[in-house]
C-alpha cells in the first residue's frame, strides 16, 4: 500500500492533508506525507468557549446515556482496527503488532468506560449527628485538556477521553506535532460515534492542530480545569506549575527510568523474553521500556551471553514487514542522541554492544539502529538519563536490599519489575520497602501494562494516574453532602451556640 492510500483507507481526505506549515513526516523513509493547517493561536479561545457551552450541556446526560458514546467509540474502533493501526505504524513507525496493540488498548478503554459510567459510585457516610445522613458525589469538572505524545500517538489520548467523555466533561486534543494524522484518523472514529450517538452538543471534542502555543493556550486556561499532558519530564516541568498556579488540576505522565531487578531464582529463559521485549520493543519509545537491567552477580556472565545472543539476531527494519522486531526510531534526531549516549556511557566505563546505524537492508532515509546493551560498572548520571531508544545498561548487584537502593537512585518514577521464584524477594520489592514506582510487577517486564489499573509513576514521572482502576476520580469534582432529616440542628463536635 502506498501511504497516500494507508491514509486514505483510514477516513483521511487528502485534500485536507496538503497546503498547511506542518510538514508530517513517516519515520519509515524520512518522506513527507503531509503538510497540514493549524489551529491558530487566536483560535484557541473560541474552541474553550465551544468547549465550555457543550460541558453545560453533557454535564447534564446521565452517565449511562454518556458511556453509550463511548460504547459507539469502541464499535467504531473495532471496524477501523486496522486502518488506523496502519497509520500508527506508518507515522510513528511501530511494527504492525504493536500498532494494532495500540488500537486494542483504545477498543478495551471504551469497554472500561462504557461499564464505568453506571459505577461512577460515591460514598455514604455515618453521620454523628442524629437525623443525618453523609453523601459523596461525583460531578463532571469541565473540559479536559489533553496533551498527548508520539510515542502512543492515540491510546493515551483514548485513556483521557473515554474516561473523561463518561465522567461528563468535554475534550480538547493536542497531539504531538510529530503524529497529528493518526490523531485526526482517531477523531474520525470519534466523529461517527458523535453522529450515530445523534443529540452530543458541538464542541463535546475538538482536536486542534500544532506546536507550543496551541498547547499554552490550554495550559494557562482557567476555563480548562484539568489538563493531561503526556511527554518528558521538561515539559511537565513547565506544564504542571503553569496549571497549579491557576488552580487547574494536572495529571502528568513524563519521563520513565525503568528497571529489572533479575535475582538468583529467576526463570531466565523467561526473564529474557520480558527484557528483551521491553528493552527493544518499540525501539524502546515507551515510556515503560526497559532501560536498567540490575542483574544478581552470580548470574550476570550467564544472563549477559544469553541476551547478546538474542540481541545478535533480532531483526531491524521496516515495521510493516511480517518478521520485523524492531523499526525505526521516530526521526534522525533521536538517532543522533541514541548515539551520544552511548558515547557518553563508553567514557564512563561502558562496555557497548550493538548500537550502531543501520543503513542496509532497511528503507533508506530511516534512523535505524542495532538494540544496544551496555555493561556498566555502576549506576552513572547517563544510566540515571531517560534516552527514548533502545538502549539497556547492565549492572550487577550482590544483595537485594542494594538492588532496591538501585532501582529507587534514579530521578524517575514510573515502572519497575523483579524476576524472582522467591517469594520473599517478591514480596520485599512490593512492600513499602520496595519499589518507589507507580507501576511494580513480579515476573513480567515492565512495559505493557493493561488498561485495568491505574497508569503513572512518581517522582520526575509527574504523580499522575490514568486509564484504570479510580484514575476516573482524577477526572470529576467530590462533593461531601451533609443531610439533616431531623427537626434539631446539632453542631458537629459537641459545640454549644445558642441563640
Ligand atoms: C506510554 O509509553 O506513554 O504499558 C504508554 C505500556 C502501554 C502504555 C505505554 N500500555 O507499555
Amino acid at each position: 500500500m502506498t501511504h497516500s492510500s494507508i491514509l486514505t483507507a483510514a477516513g483521511l481526505d487528502l485534500s485536507d492533508l496538503s497546503g498547511g506549515s506542518l510538514a508530517v513526516h513517516t519515520p519509515i523513509d524520512g518522506s513527507e506525507i503531509a503538510r497540514l493547517a493549524e489551529t491558530r493561536a487566536d483560535d484557541m479561545s473560541a474552541v474553550i468557549a465551544r468547549a465550555q457551552a457543550a460541558f453545560r450541556h453533557w454535564r447534564t446526560v446521565p452517565a449511562p446515556r454518556r458511556g453509550e458514546l463511548v460504547r459507539l467509540l469502541g464499535e467504531e474502533l473495532r471496524a477501523a482496527k486496522a486502518e488506523l493501526g496502519a497509520v500508527v505504524s506508518l507515522e510513528v513507525g511501530k511494527i504492525t503488532s504493536e500498532g494494532l496493540g495500540e488500537v486494542q488498548e483504545m477498543i478495551d478503554i471504551c469497554d472500561f468506560a462504557l461499564g464505568l459510567s453506571r459505577q461512577l459510585y460515591g460514598l455514604t457516610i455515618a453521620s454523628e449527628r442524629p437525623g443525618h445522613r453523609m453523601a459523596e458525589t461525583w460531578h463532571p469538572m469541565g473540559p479536559v485538556g489533553i496533551i498527548s505524545a508520539f510515542n502512543f500517538p492515540v491510546a493515551v489520548w483514548s485513556w483521557n477521553a473515554a474516561i473523561a467523555l463518561v465522567c461528563g466533561n468535554p475534550i480538547i486534543w493536542k497531539p504531538s506535532e510529530k503524529s497529528p494524522l493518526t490523531a485526526m484518523a482517531a477523531h474520525r472514529c470519534l466523529e461517527r460515534a458523535l453522529a450515530r450517538f445523534g443529540d452530543a452538543p458541538e464542541g463535546l471534542s475538538q482536536l486542534v492542530i500544532g506546536g507550543p502555543e496551541i498547547g499554552a493556550a490550554l495550559v494557562e486556561s482557567r476555563d480548562v480545569p484539568v489538563l493531561s499532558a503526556t511527554g518528558s519530564t521538561r515539559m511537565g516541568n513547565i506544564v504542571g506549575p503553569k496549571v497549579l498556579a491557576r488552580w487547574g488540576r494536572p495529571i502528568l505522565e513524563l519521563g520513565g527510568n525503568n528497571a529489572m531487578i533479575v535475582a538468583p531464582s529467576a526463570d531466565l529463559d523467561m526473564a529474557v523474553r520480558a527484557i528483551v521485549f521491553s528493552a527493544v520493543g518499540t525501539a524502546g519509545q515507551r515510556c515503560t521500556s526497559l532501560r536498567r537491567l540490575i542483574v544478581h552477580e552470580s548470574i550476570h556472565d550467564d544472563l549477559v551471553a544469553k541476551l547478546k545472543s538474542a540481541y545478535a539476531s533480532l531483526p531491524v527494519g521496516d515495521p510493516r514487514e511480517s518478521g520485523t522486531l524492531v523499526g525505526p526510531l521516530v526521526d534522525e534526531q533521536a538517532r543522533t542522541r541514541m548515539l551520544a549516549q552511548l558515547e557518553q556511557a563508553r567514557s564512563e566505563g561502558g562496555v557497548v554492544h550493538g548500537g550502531e546505524a543501520v543503513e542496509d537492508g532497511v528503507p533508506q532515509g530511516g534512523a535505524y539502529v542495532t538494540p544496544a546493551l551496555v555493561e556498566m560498572p555502576d549506576q552513572t548520571d547517563t544510566v540515571r538519563t531517560e534516552t527514548f531508544a533502545p538502549i539497556l545498561y547492565v549492572m550487577r548487584y550482590s544483595s537485594l536490599e542494594d538492588a532496591i537502593a538501585m532501582q529507587n537512585d534514579v530521578p524517575q518514577g514510573l515502572s519497575s519489575c523483579i524476576f524472582t521464584l522467591n517469594l520473599r524477594e517478591a514480596e520485599t520489592f512490593l512492600s513499602a520497602a520496595g519499589a518507589d514506582c507507580g507501576i511494580a510487577n513480579v515476573n513480567i517486564g515492565p512495559s505493557g501494562a493493561e488498561i485495568g489499573g491505574a497508569f503513572g509513576g512518581e517522582k520526575e514521572t509527574g504523580g499522575g494516574r490514568e486509564s484504570g482502576s479510580d484514575a476516573w476520580k482524577g477526572y470529576m469534582r467530590r462533593q461531601t453532602s451533609t443531610i439533616n432529616y431531623s427537626a434539631e440542628l446539632p453542631l458537629a463536635q459537641g459545640v454549644r451556640f445558642d441563640i
